[in-house]
């Protein structure tokens, strides 16, 4: 979990709405254009640490992945969005708050689309090995302790969930030069996508409502992020999340910031950090990039 800095003058929401009774989603603010909701709430955070606000787009101009990576979605197509919470767990388990995102983000595409997406460890949402939604998970340091339980840090979870786009393959554009002008109706996806991502549309042929889906994702997410505050709830989170993990049992290829892991991931810890098999032992880690390798090492 990082916490990148921009020095960007904040952009004014176009609307602020109260989120779903209930929880601590009182402000979703609200852009047509911004450059990436994460950056935004992770600017706030610094200044205002304010727990429950959320960021919603219709389009980013310069939508995060990890590590510098991009996020990818035409205007209006897809749920792009963040929040902004002040956990009040261990910094070494705040990993947790991905896993109550990803858990969140499975049951609002169930419960909105009948769609039954697995998780990939540690970020990823995916339909067979297709990915359907990333999650970024950034934090900053508070100045001092705060929030109903002490947070020392601010938690910002984005997460860009694909609903129209990318489309059906039968609206895509031929393979070629992704940036080519498709004729008639058929849409330009880049290769990359095209191989890799799919959308809610695309698995289910129909399009679901996204305002709909922010609201199951929000209620989802607040009483995801409350089973975490005691023990025996967060145990349960992190078990649920394993059930649904469809890197558990598969031989995988970890790039971590120390280097290379290979083996088969046996399980995911309470505080959900990822157990490789190497061979000679166990590698437990916390942060990395996975490959389901399917077939040899
Ligand atoms: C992620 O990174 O999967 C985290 C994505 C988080 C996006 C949300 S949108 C709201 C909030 N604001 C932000 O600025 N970001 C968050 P990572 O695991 O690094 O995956 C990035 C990779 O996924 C890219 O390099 C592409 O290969 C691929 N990708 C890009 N756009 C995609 C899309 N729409 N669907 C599927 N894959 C995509």
């Amino acid at each position: 979990m990082s916490g990148a800095d921009s020095a960007e003058p904040a952009p004014s929401p176009d609307l602020i709405e109260r989120g779903p009774p209930g929880t601590r989603f009182g402000q979703v603010r609200r852009f047509a254009e911004i450059d990436s909701t994460n950056r935004y709430l992770l600017d706030l955070a610094r200044r205002q640490p304010l727990d429950g606000v959320v960021a919603v787009a219709e389009h980013q101009t310069a939508g995060r992945g990890r590590l510098g990576r991009t996020w990818e979605a035409p205007p209006g197509a897809n749920l792009l969005v963040s929040v902004l919470v002040l956990p009040g767990m261990a910094v070494e388990r705040l990993h947790l708050c991905t896993v109550a995102l990803s858990l969140a983000a499975v049951e609002a595409c169930r419960a909105s689309a009948s769609l039954e997406p697995m998780l990939k460890w540690p970020n990823d949402l995916l339909v067979g090995e297709r990915k359907l939604a990333g999650i970024l998970a950034e934090s900053v340091p508070l100045a001092r302790p705060t929030g109903p339980h002490g947070s020392r840090r601010a938690v910002v979870l984005g997460i860009g969930l694909n609903v129209d786009w990318p489309p059906p393959d039968d609206s895509v554009a031929p393979a070629g030069d992704p940036d080519e002008v498709p004729t008639g109706d058929a849409e330009v996806v880049p290769g990359e996508i095209r191989r890799s991502a799919t959308s809610i549309r695309r698995e289910t042929g129909s399009s679901v409502d996204r305002d709909h889906l922010l609201d199951l994702l929000l209620v989802g997410l607040e009483g995801r992020l409350c089973q975490l505050d005691d023990e025996m709830g967060a145990t349960r989170l992190a078990a649920e999340y394993r059930s649904l993990c469809a890197t558990v049992g598969q031989a995988v290829r970890v790039v971590t910031a120390e280097g290379e892991v290979r083996g088969e991931a046996l399980d995911i810890t309470p505080d959900g950090r990822l157990v490789v098999d190497v061979g000679v032992g166990l590698a437990t880690i916390s942060a990395g990039d996975v490959v389901h390798v399917h077939g040899e090492l």
